[in-house]
């Protein structure tokens, strides 16, 4: 590492984290009121750690005084959902918001990557009012549901045991263990959707033998 104070450099993104961390977490809270329902289950947050960040530099060739610019995800939030039509819901809330700017999204739920990983990806740009002014820094928000989160957090830590060399027969388990957790997901939305269509049924019957 060379002479520049990472602290200072990593100051704006620890604010945008905790800054952003607070406003997800209250629209889960307020959702739940007016709903009673919160297409939010949990949110976490984390700044990359400087030897992840330099580590992902050289790896994509950006030089290090285009950190910035080029390291999208140094400021990440991670939004966990129950169903996947709330991560939907979750990433058109987002879009509609005035306190930050979209720059782009991956989808990588419908493109799935090859090891089997699904998540949305939303980068966008968040103004952080620091000492010396307003700075625009770039955040990585992921969403997901909690069967795509569980499989992603067992697949890093097994990358992190394995030092990005897993074992081709773990690779190819993993890959089928993402598709039991798409299943499990696909499962779980066509039962709620069978909860709301009975609750409507109920509803409307009930109000038939009401006004008889
Ligand atoms: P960490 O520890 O979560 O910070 P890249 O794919 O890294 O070359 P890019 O475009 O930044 O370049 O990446 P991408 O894939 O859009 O998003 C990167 C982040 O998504 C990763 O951050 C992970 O959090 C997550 N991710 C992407 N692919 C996988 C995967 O196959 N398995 C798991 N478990 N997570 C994945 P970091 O920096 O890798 O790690």
């Amino acid at each position: 590492m060379d002479g520049r104070n990472w602290t200072l450099f990593l100051q704006p993104y620890e604010q945008t984290v905790e800054e952003l961390k607070v406003k997800f977490k209250t629209m889960r809270a307020e959702l739940k009121m007016r709903e009673a329902y919160a297409p939010i289950e949990f949110v976490t947050g984390r700044v990359k750690k400087i030897s992840s960040v330099l580590e992902k530099a050289k790896r994509l060739n950006v030089a290090p005084d285009q950190l910035e610019q080029g390291i999208e995800d140094i400021a990440g939030i991670r939004i966990m959902c129950q169903f996947v039509d709330d991560i939907h819901r979750v990433a058109s809330l987002i879009r509609s918001r005035h306190d930050l700017a979209l720059v782009y999204e991956k989808d990588y739920i419908t493109n799935y990557k090859d090891s089997g990983y699904r998540s949305y990806h939303m980068i966008i740009e968040y103004p952080v009012q620091t000492a010396l002014g307003l700075k625009k820094v770039l955040a990585e928000i992921q969403i997901r549901t909690l069967a795509m989160n569980f499989w992603a957090t067992i697949e890093h830590s097994l990358n992190y045991k394995y030092k990005e060399s897993l074992p081709d027969e773990v690779k190819e388990r993993l890959k089928k263990a993402a598709e039991a957790a798409s299943l499990l997901d696909t499962e779980m939305s066509s039962i709620r959707q069978e909860i709301i269509d009975a609750q409507r049924d109920f509803e409307e019957n009930s109000n038939v033998v009401s006004r008889v």
